[in-house]
């Protein structure tokens, strides 16, 4: 049995990697989160008490993190801001919560040598072609687009020069883009099943030609377990499952799922330096560490993710006229 510190276990992946380790450990967890607008202490509802501890708090406060990382066996760093049109509204709390409460966090894992795993994306490579051969993997260059790809960039190198300097037994997994339960409805999947249960068309950004590279959550939540087990001290992860879709393709498909034709909704202004492809070669993982993901089939993981957000409205609704009224400021 371990007490593993999740940091941001009030928000979409995080939440449910607390609901996934509970379910098939024996560990205990504890939670540190400020509940931003992202975080949502319902997503915690239900769990065993005498396994499962929440702590309402910033992880740039270095008093509070250097007390629960020192009560902790592990910790693992879920905490971000993770929204790229926010970051380019505002990028300022991307800076301050990306790497300040990265370094925070580090610096407790240092002093109390306490075992860090960094949770990252696969936007720290930049993006691909669509008819590039090649995928992400281990050793592809940095190349962020956003403030907010270049935040979770500039912790990755953070992770990495406190394993080296100084001996943080750490380690990173970079992630491809996840869908499933707890996701706010901000981002792409949930705003248009949302959408569509509210009357309102979906809105793909510019001609919907951009890929993403769609991983369940609880599949991300599995491959992080499996590196806190068995991943190698000072390395680097990258968690996919072969699921590229366009976004026009997934559009199409919710649309068609909640019984609508297949063309109603609308194409809005694209945002700005919008990644093109995103696209994981996972074969490090998998050989190495023996993962493999459970959710292969899309349609299916996608339709149990649209009855979710039917059968739970009083979990999204609070944010969603709010998450509509930002875009239609911003045309989008
Ligand atoms: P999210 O926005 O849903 O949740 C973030 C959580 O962090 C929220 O509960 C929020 O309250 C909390 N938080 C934010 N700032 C904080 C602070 N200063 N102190 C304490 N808590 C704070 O994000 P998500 O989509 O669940 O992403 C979680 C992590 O996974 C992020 O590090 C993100 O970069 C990474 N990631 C996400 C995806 C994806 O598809 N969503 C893919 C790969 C990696
Ligand atoms: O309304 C929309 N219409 C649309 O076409 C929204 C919200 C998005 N999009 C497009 C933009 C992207 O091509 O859909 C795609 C997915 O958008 P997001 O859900 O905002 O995700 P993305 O920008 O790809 O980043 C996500 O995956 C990597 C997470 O938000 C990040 O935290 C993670 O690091």
């Amino acid at each position: 049995m371990s007490r593993l510190l999740v940091t941001g276990g009030a928000g979409f992946i995080g939440s449910n990697f607390v609901h996934h380790v509970l379910d098939h450990t024996d560990h205990h967890v504890t939670v540190l989160d400020a509940l931003t607008y992202a975080g949502n202490r319902a997503s915690l509802e239900g769990l065993p008490e005498d396994r499962f501890a929440f702590e309402h708090g910033d992880i740039t406060d270095a008093e509070l993190v250097d007390r629960l990382v020192g009560e902790a066996d592990a910790v693992v760093h879920y905490a971000a801001e993770s929204h790229n049109d926010n970051s380019l509204d505002n990028p300022r709390p991307f800076l301050d919560t990306n790497i300040i409460g990265t370094y925070t966090l580090l610096e407790a894992a240092r002093k109390h040598e306490t075992r860090f795993h960094h949770i990252s994306t696969d936007e720290v490579y930049g993006d691909l072609e669509l008819d590039d051969p090649e995928r992400f993997s281990e050793s592809t260059p940095y190349n962020p687009s956003s403030p907010y790809s270049s935040t979770k960039a500039g912790s990755d190198l953070l992770v990495r020069a406190w394993v080296r300097s100084f001996g943080v037994q750490a380690t990173i997994s970079n992630c491809s883009n996840n869908y499933g339960p707890f996701q706010h409805v901000e981002k792409f999947i949930p705003r248009q099943i949302t959408n569509v249960i509210r009357g309102i068309r979906p809105k793909l950004y510019g001609a919907g030609e951009n890929v993403r590279d769609w991983i369940h959550a609880d599949d991300h939540s599995s491959a992080v377990l499996t590196i806190l087990d068995r991943g190698q001290i000072g390395e680097t992860y990258l968690i996919g499952a072969d699921g590229e879709k366009n976004n026009k393709d997934v559009v199409e498909q919710i649309l068609t799922t909640m019984g609508q034709p297949a063309d109603a909704y609308d194409h809005v202004t694209d945002r700005a330096g919008h990644d093109l492809r995103y696209a994981i070669d996972s074969t490090r993982l998998r050989t190495e560490l023996g993962w493999q993901p459970q959710y292969q089939d899309f349609e299916a993981g996608l339709g149990a993710t649209i009855d979710w957000y039917r059968e739970n409205e009083a979990w999204w609704a609070p944010a969603k006229d709010a998450t509509e009224a930002f875009y239609a400021s911003k045309g989008q």
